[in-house]
């Protein structure tokens, strides 16, 4: 599988190769969520996979990527599901590594059904459960740079970064009814 967003050295000594969050979809059509926590996580420099596997559509492709997932290398997984959203809860069994479920809105409960498919789990088997949609897919990839920033201090440090961009941002425009600055134009100076 191809590794994505390894763009910083594994704290400073070896470059971290292989992926470290493997995201996985239910569905191809989950896409236009999830591609925003492998975003989130190529911002941050997190080697990562993405690959549909499907609960209901291949049950054997899911139990043979939980099982062998912690074995190459993997130390969180963020699976995204909608509707009848079995797939994190699934992966969660097979796997003792940290899953996070992110509910794809669906059309017709709005993801209100993904949202308690992955919340509800039984006592036993936990699913870190995210917000529906976009912001959850977004904060997905941040609680999972959190959690290996535990142990990768890289990772740790980008995450530290980004609060601090974030904030920046938002302490630099405290008036929301200002026109936004100009954008300058190339070759003129302020
Ligand atoms: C779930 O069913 C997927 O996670 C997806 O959100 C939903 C619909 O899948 P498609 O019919 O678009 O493939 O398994």
């Amino acid at each position: 599988m191809k590794t994505k967003g390894n763009r910083p050295a594994g704290d400073g000594k070896r470059a971290i190769t292989h992926s470290l969050v493997g995201i996985i979809m239910g569905s191809g059509s989950d896409w236009d969520t999830m591609k925003y926590a492998s975003k989130t996580l190529g911002e941050l420099g997190v080697p990562h996979e993405t690959r549909v596997v499907s609960a209901h559509r291949t049950p054997d492709l899911l139990f043979e990527y939980a099982a062998a997932a912690e074995k190459r290398g993997i130390e969180v997984i963020i699976a995204g599901a909608g509707g009848a959203a079995h797939l994190p809860g699934m992966t969660a069994a097979k796997t003792v590594l940290p899953v996070l479920g992110v509910p794809v809105e669906s059309k017709t409960l709005k993801g209100l059904d993904s949202l308690l498919s992955i919340a509800q789990m039984p006592a036993g088997i936990p699913v870190g459960t995210l917000a529906i949609g976009r912001s959850g897919a977004v904060n997905a990839a941040l609680l999972a740079a959190s959690i290996l920033g535990a142990k990768h201090p890289a990772v740790r440090a980008a995450v530290r970064k980004f609060r601090a961009e974030q904030t920046g941002r938002v302490l630099a425009n405290p008036d929301p009814s200002a026109a936004p600055p100009p954008a300058r134009k190339k070759g003129k100076r302020a």
